[in-house]
């Protein structure tokens, strides 16, 4: 299908920008093209992992969006008038859905704000330690349904001078509650957290589950 990749492609980035050369116009230095930025966010909030990639030379960031599958359609692009070099995510208006700002060579930086907000609902979670401070590298797992677990790694790294927002933030697709959240903290201990409320943010502390 035109304008769908596997994860394999968007890795190798030159049939990327083979296949799809108008995802990427622009191309200033005419140099071999690879992706110099590959973030994850779930952009539509159906609960499944999406791409932002920008190629080495272009000023525009292309999405992807992912079909769980390993399969990624081009969806959109958005122009950063000059070449990105930090493009970090988080939902910087706390409505739920994952935005992004891209930090530019000799530009401002540019916010550009989701406007799914709310089509589905979500979860939010910052997962901090016992003295408060965001536990980087563990891992949450959000139970939607049987054989529907959503893992994520709270993180805030990833690209060029840049942190992304530490929270975990999920799209629960056509899901209206979960039924428990687990973190696997950096320790190996497993906690789960019963009752966590959709369509807010939950800070979960270590050693206060119950
Ligand atoms: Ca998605
Ligand atoms: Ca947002």
């Amino acid at each position: 299908m035109k304008n769908t990749f596997t994860r394999a492609s968007i890795l190798l980035g030159c049939i990327l920008a083979a296949l799809s050369p108008a995802a990427f116009g622009n191309h200033r230095s005419g140099d071999f093209a690879l992706p110099e930025i590959i973030r994850t966010g779930d952009f539509n909030g159906d609960g499944i992992l999406d791409l932002l990639v920008n190629v080495s030379g272009f000023d525009h960031i292309a999405m992807f969006q992912g079909d769980g599958q390993g399969n990624f359609t081009l969806k959109r692009q958005f122009e950063t008038d000059t070449l990105p070099k930090g493009l970090v995510v988080g939902d910087v208006d706390n409505d739920g859905d994952t935005d992004f700002l891209v930090t530019n060579n000799n530009g401002p930086a540019r916010l550009f704000l989701n406007q799914v907000g709310n089509r589905n609902h979500w979860v939010g979670l910052r997962v901090v330690g016992k003295s408060g401070r965001d536990m980087l590298g563990a891992v949450v797992e959000i139970v939607v349904g049987e054989n529907n677990t959503l893992r994520r790694r709270v993180k805030s790294d990833g690209s060029f001078l840049s942190g992304n927002d530490p929270r975990v933030l999920v799209g629960l697709g056509g899901a209206t509650r979960v039924k428990a959240v687990r973190v696997r903290w950096l320790g190996g201990a497993v906690e789960e957290w019963k009752g966590v409320l959709v369509d807010r943010y939950t800070t979960l502390k270590e050693g206060t589950a119950h």
